[in-house]
């Protein structure tokens, strides 16, 4: 068996380069190699195609070892996207199904030579788990980003498509060296403008950038464009003018964006309009569209994420709506599910929506941008939160159907597979606001390209290739990434409380929250439930039943006080204040100490960095540094506006070794950040 080391020569590479950072470069930090490296081997293509070339054209620049042979060979048709890599006669052999193949096994020949010492053994196989690995960006044509916390939308709608700006195709690539080869470009709030003709034409030039990097575009579009664009008198599904202009729609957009992927859709749902406006379900919506894009290869992917302000439980909405239509969609429709039934908070349980269906293809849709989890201030590396839900039995077909294998293709084999997240990218110069929520973006990628990747293993590929190989670094650096995810529940919402954010910008505690004549489903209280007898949400049998929703055995886990996880207690119970946890507290002082222990991680992340100061570059150690702080500052505001707050009812004393309050409850109910709903 060879090894990888046998052939790179490696140019000893120090730690840390003297050159200043300023995270620009993402984890793609190659340097070019020199003439003489250049001369020392060759590389070769049997292939034309423009990412073929590129395949070449990237290892031709950067890559430091032996000779290497790159063949497209098309009756590897198995491969898919992947590739395989083996070693013969002197050279690196590649073989791909297809061009883009070749460019991500140049990517991977490239990661391995930069993490030096992360060895695979040859031959190397690579199949993705998802045909389709998309990003969703909450972009605006205006140029902000909902939810967006690295400054304004890269795409530059205003100078397109005359003025291209570099930072396209570094985005394309940065996709492609982790897998991505889809992007949603727009708001899933969606303008309709985006499909006017003006504005595909700036499509148009994106995805010409895109495409050699093997990404194809998809758009947002607002169920009433018809109304809106054509002034036609409804966008009723079930009629044939409103059939055929979104057929002319779409034969415009393939003429000129011929490899187009197709339509991403919230309809009906937090005052977006959709097909119950006419008394039609949400299959009649997605399969009117989905005829219009089937001749041209398109698909849909519709989103599950429904609710209304009715008197059932927000967490079931989107099952019962779903559950009955399962038999109605088209197969070129995918129905898109957030990972949780609520709204991405900190944790939640699985969505009970996987598995229930059994014929309607489903994909997971989880956000990087980090709404509910500090925004970019807080450091928080996701890829754990990922995978609790992919890993998650969903026992859809007995046991072993995970997420995972549920949306991966398993279940229909011989449909498109899609996995997406909502993008946490800006202008920033880093990209992504916090230099480590760069990690987020790449554990999406690499996960969308293999679920079974361990976060660990994500987190010590992203740390070498962003920062440097040295060991110290890296082990206090997975040190602080590793438990981070959970550090943010802790000081946030522990035990599976959920939701009792500020009001509409959700960055800090509110849990007192309350807006006269405003939905309920809205409110903190609605979540939390707090009396003078216990708090958390009951979503058994005697309550909403939610529980009830999930299949055998899980619903009769989630479902009993004595065997639900303790990390989602408060999610499926009201629970008494004296109840006897399994630690031996009781909830209040188990409440207390999660609340201390997530302040107490920070302040650890915080020492850890300072420990790292010259083990790194001095731009990222300061802009790193000062976020930690601010997340130190904030988990303190949270654990003393839910701990104060929720005291109010239990009338009890926080225990002793905790870490008394600093912060008074009337001051902290006074906090009124000016954040918009918009960047
Ligand atoms: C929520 C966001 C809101 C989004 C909505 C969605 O608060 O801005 O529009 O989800 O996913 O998380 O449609």
């Amino acid at each position: 068996m060879f090894r990888i080391q046998l052939f790179v020569f490696f140019l000893y590479v120090w730690p840390f380069s003297a050159r200043s950072e300023d995270g620009s470069r993402l984890w793609l930090r190659y340097d070019p190699v020199s003439d003489v490296v250049a001369q020392r081997r060759t590389v070769q293509v049997n292939q034309k195609h423009e990412t073929a070339l590129l395949a070449q054209h990237e290892l031709n620049t950067y890559w430091r070892g032996t000779s290497i042979q790159l063949n497209v060979d098309q009756k590897e048709a198995k491969l898919k996207e992947g590739y395989r890599i083996s070693f013969s006669a002197g050279a690196i052999r590649v073989t791909a199904a297809r061009p883009v193949g070749l460019l991500y096994a140049a990517y991977h020949l490239l990661r391995l030579q930069e993490t030096v010492g992360e060895i695979d053994p040859l031959p190397i196989e690579e199949i993705p788990s998802y045909d389709i690995r998309i990003l969703n960006h909450w972009d605006n044509l205006d140029g902000s980003i909902e939810r967006g916390y690295a400054g304004r939308s890269l795409w530059k709608w205003t100078e397109l498509p005359d003025k291209i700006s570099p930072r396209y195709t570094e985005y394309a690539r940065a996709n492609a060296s982790i897998g991505i080869n889809a992007t949603v470009l727009n708001n899933v709030n969606a303008s309709p403008y985006i499909l006017n003709t003006a504005y595909l034409e700036k499509v148009r030039a994106l995805a010409d950038i895109f495409r050699p990097y093997g990404i194809r575009v998809y758009l947002s579009v607002n169920f009433s464009s018809p109304v809106i664009l054509d002034g036609l008198k409804d966008a009723d599904p079930s009629r044939l003018e409103v059939q055929d202009w979104w057929k002319k729609k779409v034969k415009e957009v393939y003429k000129l964006v011929p490899d187009f992927g197709g339509f991403l859709v919230k309809a009906n749902s937090e005052g977006q309009p959709g097909p119950q406006d006419y008394g039609r379900t949400h299959a009649e919506g997605a399969n009117m569209l989905a005829d219009a894009l089937k001749p041209f290869g398109g698909i849909v992917m519709w989103r599950a994420f429904v609710y209304s302000p009715t008197s059932e439980d927000r967490a079931k909405q989107a099952y019962l709506e779903f559950v009955p239509l399962d038999k109605a969609f088209r197969d070129n429709v995918i129905v898109q599910i957030k990972n949780g039934p609520i709204d991405f908070q900190p944790r939640e349980p699985f969505n009970p929506l996987f598995g229930a269906m059994q014929h309607t293809s489903q994909m997971v849709e989880f956000q990087i941008t980090q709404e509910y989890l500090g925004f970019s201030n807080h450091l928080a590396y996701l890829a754990p939160l990922f995978k609790e839900t992919l890993d998650s039995d969903t026992y859809g077909r007995g046991a072993g159907s995970t997420v995972a294998k549920v949306t991966d293709g398993t279940w229909h084999p011989k449909r498109v597979s899609a996995i997406a997240a909502v993008a946490n990218i800006g202008e920033d110069r880093n990209w992504t606001g916090h230099d480590f929520a760069q990690a987020n973006w790449y554990a999406f990628g690499r996960l969308a390209w293999r679920h079974e990747l361990s976060s660990e293993q994500i987190a010590e590929e992203w740390i070498k290739l962003t920062f440097h190989t040295d060991e110290t670094f890296i082990r206090s650096t997975k040190e602080i990434m590793m438990p981070s995810r959970e550090a943010v529940v802790n000081y946030m919402m522990p035990l599976g409380l959920h939701h009792i954010f500020a009001f509409d910008h959700h960055y800090g505690p509110e849990p007192w929250g309350d807006r006269k004549g405003g939905r309920a489903d809205w409110m903190p209280w609605y979540y939390h439930n707090a009396d003078s007898i216990g708090i958390g949400f009951n979503r058994t049998d005697t309550g909403s039943d939610a529980a009830g929703q999930y299949h055998a055995p899980i619903a009769e886990i989630y479902g009993d006080r004595t065997l639900c996880p303790e990390n989602l207690l408060l999610w499926f119970h009201h629970v008494p204040w004296d109840y006897r946890m399994r630690s031996g507290r009781t909830l209040w002082e188990e409440l207390c100490e999660h609340y201390d222990r997530g302040v107490k991680q920070t302040r650890r992340f915080q020492e850890s960095w300072d420990r790292l100061e010259h083990h790194v570059d001095q731009p990222r150690f300061l802009a790193v540094q000062s976020k930690l702080k601010i997340q130190a500052k904030d988990a303190m505001w949270w654990k003393d506006a839910c701990l104060l707050y929720f005291q109010t009812f239990c009338k009890k004393p926080i225990p002793f070794h905790i870490e008394r309050p600093i912060h008074a409850l009337d001051d902290l109910k006074k906090i009124k950040l000016q954040l918009t709903h918009h960047n």
